[in-house]
């Protein structure tokens, strides 16, 4: 990997948009120092970076990037072609785009506010997770922050029994969507090369499935309440969730060679 301290990642650790940045940039092998912070925290961290209000912002000799696309784009720049997460094909580009947006906009936001919704109910199994790397002074204080956060948070991303419950209705629906199109046994969701497509799919997937490759440790199914257990193992066993398994184990931890850029 190339070394270089100027490049920071602000992150919600456990938070699957974060995931997105992280696994394009260890692909793409730029080093990077990631700066960890627990929810609402990270606000004041993603603005001091030079970010708006969401996680990951990532800051640069080359610029600031604060949203997890133009944080993919940017890791594209340091590969060949071949391995570009947005093929140049102009066609295919343009399938790639309109999927990850759609991932982004659906899948990214509808299985968080199940996940925040089911975390709610009792937090402590999941406490430790959602604090790995933080600052020692956060860890202190979440627990007592909590409450005032959960409700904070239930208002911010619209979280009630009945978002989450058209939330379960519209990820089953994108789930069905990615299984329809894998039905002629591509490998990817736009061929047979893996793409921003498929990356973003798998990332934002990821609270669904809980892939233990995941850049920090998640809980398995069975430290998780039975509930959230039996929803977990049913979309792993769907064909979209294999499919994201597989590109977990598959994919997260590749890194592709990548071109000079300083000539
Ligand atoms: N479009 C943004 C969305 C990022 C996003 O929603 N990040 C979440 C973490 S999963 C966040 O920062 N949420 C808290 C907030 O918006 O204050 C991206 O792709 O980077």
């Amino acid at each position: 990997m190339r070394r270089s301290q100027a490049n920071i990642l602000v992150t919600i650790p456990i938070s699957h948009f974060c995931e997105k940045a992280r696994w394009a940039l260890e692909r793409a092998g730029i080093d990077h120092v990631e700066r960890r912070h627990i929810q609402i925290v990270h606000q004041v961290a993603a603005r001091l970076a030079g970010g708006g209000m969401t996680a990951p912002v990532l800051r640069t000799a080359d610029g600031v990037f604060s949203d997890s696309t133009d944080i993919l784009r940017y890791a594209d720049t340091f590969l060949p072609e071949p391995a570009w997460l947005y093929p140049a094909d102009t066609t295919l580009r343009a399938d790639v785009v309109a999927l990850e947006r759609r991932y982004d906009a659906v899948l990214g936001v509808e299985g968080r506010r199940w996940l925040y919704h089911e975390v709610f109910k009792d937090p402590r199994p999941f406490m430790s997770y959602n604090l790995t790397g933080v600052p020692r002074w956060e860890r202190m204080v979440f627990p007592f922050a909590l409450p005032a956060a959960t409700v904070y948070i239930n208002r911010y991303l619209d979280i009630d029994e009945d978002t989450v419950s058209r939330a379960l209705r519209l990820v089953d629906e994108e789930l069905d969507a990615v299984a329809d199109r894998l039905a002629d046994e591509r490998r990817y969701l736009t061929g047979e090369r893996f793409t921003a497509a498929d990356l973003a799919f798998a990332a934002l997937a990821a609270p669904l499935i809980v892939p233990p490759q995941y850049g920090t440790p998640l809980p398995a199914p069975d430290d998780m309440p039975a509930r959230m257990a039996d929803r977990v193992r049913a979309w792993r066993e769907h064909p979209a969730g294999r499919f994201a398994m597989r590109l977990f184990a598959e994919q997260r931890r590749t890194t592709v060679a990548s071109v000079d850029r300083s000539r």
